[in-house]
């Protein structure tokens, strides 16, 4: 089942969350920031082992101070316009980032709502791009969270959810 919720996704107990990183994987503002204040030095010295990660894929660490067990970091494309294949790279972070929680024994994942805050990417889009992605992944975990930080986030993703139903 997908759930939607409005929370800070650092305070959630799962498996794994999903970060909305950059490309260095060395921290950043936003959902990113929040993070790496809440899970402490250790994940960013963790991070610089990762040698970085390219947009549209995905890298995981453990989630050190925070109640996630994992953090799982994806890089979202910038929007340029729509046509330097922002959706295809956004399709990617949401897909790999399943992928490598299917590959670590990972049950229940929470999502922000990568690309929509700093990198600018629509979010009615964004929003389409990210339920149909779950919807693909639903019957493979036990808790899928769309993690939105806004109710007017969360009030478009279930607006989105409803008409794909
Ligand atoms: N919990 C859940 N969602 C959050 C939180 C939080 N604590 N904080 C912000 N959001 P953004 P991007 C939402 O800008 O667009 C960073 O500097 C926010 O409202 O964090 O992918 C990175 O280092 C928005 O809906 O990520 C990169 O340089 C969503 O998270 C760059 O920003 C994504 O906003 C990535 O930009």
């Amino acid at each position: 089942m997908i759930e939607i919720i409005t929370a800070d996704i650092t305070t959630l107990e799962v498996d794994a969350i999903v970060n909305a990183a950059n490309n260095s994987l060395l921290g950043g503002g936003g959902v990113d920031g929040a993070i790496h204040r809440a899970a402490g030095p250790l994940l960013l010295k963790y991070c610089k082992t990762l040698d970085g990660c390219r947009t549209g894929e995905a890298k995981i660490s453990p989630g050190f101070e925070l109640p996630a067990r994992r953090v799982i970091h994806t890089v979202g494309p910038v929007w340029q316009g729509g046509d330097h294949y922002e959706a295809a790279l956004l399709r990617a972070c949401y897909t790999n980032s399943f992928e490598l929680a299917l590959q670590n024994d990972v049950r229940s994942i929470a999502f922000p709502a990568i690309s929509t805050g700093v990198y600018g990417f629509p979010k009615t889009a964004a929003a389409e791009i990210a339920i149909a992605s779950m919807q693909d992944f639903e019957d493979r975990f036990d808790r899928i969270i769309a993690c939105c930080f806004h109710e007017a986030d969360a009030e478009l993703y279930r607006q989105v959810l409803n008409r794909r139903m």
